[in-house]
């Protein structure tokens, strides 16, 4: 198997269900990822050793996936410039607002791109994290344009049925 150039991270395996749907969508366009419990407050040591070793491992791009106060992408953020994108998770009574905020709303300087929350946040991490390193494989700019493609297909038939 070759090396991960993308890692996906949660917070808890609780978080699995929903952060499997990246790496499902990372294989579907073969790019080599990986995934990580690290715990931004259960295990900050290791998640700060994680993000500062990410580099020098062959990453490129980290998602970070985490409910409640969602820290983990930020202090993942904070040892690393690797780009970090964050998906915040609905696994609080609030509905997933909580985390979202956290992980918008970074202080200036240290940067998280923030997605949608949920499993639409997780399958657009992976895009996103495809589309970053798309920036410099031309192979992978195929595939995501042809993803796009499939889904526009997609609609139009769906619209042609219905006439
Ligand atoms: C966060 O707290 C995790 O990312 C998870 O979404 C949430 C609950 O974790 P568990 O208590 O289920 O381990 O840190």
């Amino acid at each position: 198997m070759s090396k991960p150039v993308v890692s996906i991270v949660m917070g808890s395996d609780s978080d699995l269900g929903v952060m499997k749907i990246s790496a499902d969508v990372l294989n579907e366009f073969g790019v080599a990822n990986e995934l990580v419990i690290s715990s931004a407050h259960r295990t900050p040591d290791e998640t700060a050793k994680f993000a500062e070793d990410a580099e020098k491992r062959g990453i490129k791009v980290i998602i970070a996936g985490a409910g409640y106060a969602a820290h983990l992408a930020g202090v993942l953020a904070s040892k690393t410039v690797l780009p970090v994108i964050g998906v915040p998770l609905d696994a609080s009574s609030l509905g997933g607002l909580d985390s979202l905020l956290s992980v918008v709303q970074m202080p200036g300087g240290v940067p998280v791109a923030a997605v949608t929350i949920g499993e639409a946040g997780a399958k657009n991490a992976a895009i996103l994290a495809a589309e970053i390193l798309a920036v410099s494989d031309d192979g992978l700019k195929k595939k995501l344009k042809d993803y796009r493609k499939k889904m526009a297909d997609k609609v139009i038939e769906k619209n042609r049925k219905l006439k």
